[in-house]
């Protein structure tokens, strides 16, 4: 808040008065429990200053959506993370999608946008659905209690993604870790980073030593990449660091959107029952579990120039925080927000972004949650939670640890 006295005070508009919160957004409470942040957030008014690191935030679907669409005066290219690319150098180089903008981003966005398009991912569903399958049947022949993190959400994707890109063998073990990291770097130095320094240069080298041309299949995603290096669509020099966000991007998203879903079907047993008697529904059902749990909560923005939103004055070069997680859940926009409800259109979520930099890996995730969900809807007639969810915390992602289930089978 401005500390102008009021008898200087010129007969203008009154100096905005922009509510301040004191919280933290990325401890641990709130990142355990961040619903009754979001909700003082979006009640203390459209756009927010938060104490703890002096810059804005917007909790609001209206807000965050608008600001999400406006790239010109929302920049990704100062990062999108609290660290302003501008004054500290990034931990590492940055990401040719993510922390770009216009007219940079548009021959990499286009490129993985191809290479990761419902057409070209139509070959993998019957094999991505013969996977879940398999993976299914190994899971149900186990006992009816297992942990559904490490049991399916964990490990679907790690048996069909990474070959699906093509990558080698060796070190797979480190996708995770090195995702866990990247995400957690998205917010402030607190104990979260600092777990992750000891093993940065040793996963951060080993991601790089993945994405050139000669370690990678013949085909996948990173081919793909590749062979657009080859017709000029991107450069040689781009194509790795576009192999990379693949690695980056594509692995711990997934595991958590996956828990989301699973979980979201544990705590509501008469959604599966209505899911198992319409699979049409298995899209509605990843979209509302996308909303609701919100696997990635929240990005940041830098304004490119002194900005008006909602009344609050915004200068130029300011970082701005805006809370997906929040926005999902904003009851002037969802009807209900807080039920998970198969009924809703859960379409215009804010869950994968919105505008330019909108996930470009949103069908492989959705592919991923089609095969697994058509997978279980014959085999499991109720799943239940038999304890209390742990969560992964993490400075970005709503992470799950364990999701203890008990599983009733179709006979
Ligand atoms: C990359 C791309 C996207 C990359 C925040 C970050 C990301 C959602 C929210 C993300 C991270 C990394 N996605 O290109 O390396």
């Amino acid at each position: 808040m401005t500390a102008r006295a009021e008898s200087d005070a010129p007969m203008t508009v009154p100096a905005s008065t922009v509510p301040v919160l004191s919280e933290d957004p990325f401890g641990d409470d709130v990142l355990t429990d961040p619903l009754p942040f979001h909700a003082a957030l979006r009640e203390a008014g459209p756009v927010v200053r938060l104490a703890a690191y002096g810059i804005w935030a917007m909790g609001r679907y209206a807000e965050v959506h608008t600001s999400l669409t406006d790239w010109q005066g929302f920049q990704s290219a100062a990062g999108v993370g609290l660290s302003d690319f501008k004054r500290e150098k990034p931990w590492r180089p940055p990401s040719l999608l993510l922390e770009a903008d216009p007219p940079q981003h548009d021959a990499p966005r286009h490129v993985l946008a191809n290479v990761l398009s419902p057409r070209a991912l139509k070959k993998l569903r019957p094999a991505w659905a013969a996977d879940a399958e398999e993976l299914v049947a190994e899971v149900l022949a186990g006992p009816s209690e297992f942990d559904a993190v490490a049991g399916l959400a964990e490990a679907f994707p790690l048996r069909v993604f990474p070959d699906a890109v093509g990558l080698s063998q060796g070190g797979r073990e480190h996708l995770l870790p090195y995702g866990d990291h990247v995400f957690n770097a998205f917010g402030p130095v607190n104990h979260l980073v600092e777990k992750g320094q000891p093993r940065v240069a040793e996963l951060g080298a080993w991601v790089a030593s993945r994405c050139t041309r000669d370690v990678l299949a013949p085909e996948g995603f990173g081919a793909d990449i590749w062979a657009a290096a080859d017709r000029g669509e991107i450069t040689p020099q781009q194509a790795p660091l576009i192999v990379r966000s693949l690695l980056t991007a594509g692995v711990d998203t997934t595991v958590h959107a996956l828990s989301a879903i699973l979980h979201s079907f544990a705590a509501h047993p008469n959604e599966w029952t209505r899911l198992r008697a319409d699979p049409s529904l298995v899209r509605t059902a990843f979209d509302e579990a996308i909303r609701l749990e919100s696997p990635v909560q929240t990005f940041f923005r830098t304004t490119t120039q002194d900005l008006r939103v909602a009344g609050a004055d915004i200068p130029e070069g300011e970082k701005v925080l805006l809370f997906l997680g929040a926005a999902n859940r904003d009851p002037r926009r969802w009807e209900d927000p807080d039920d998970f409800d198969l009924s809703r259109d859960p379409s215009g979520h804010v869950g994968f972004g919105m505008g330019i930099h909108q996930c470009v890996g949103q069908h492989v995730a959705r592919l991923e949650a089609e095969a697994l969900l058509l997978a279980m809807i014959p085999r499991i007639r109720r799943i239940e939670l038999t304890g209390p969810p742990q969560r992964h915390l993490n400075n970005t992602l709503r992470a799950w640890g364990s999701l203890p289930v008990r599983v009733e089978l179709e006979r």
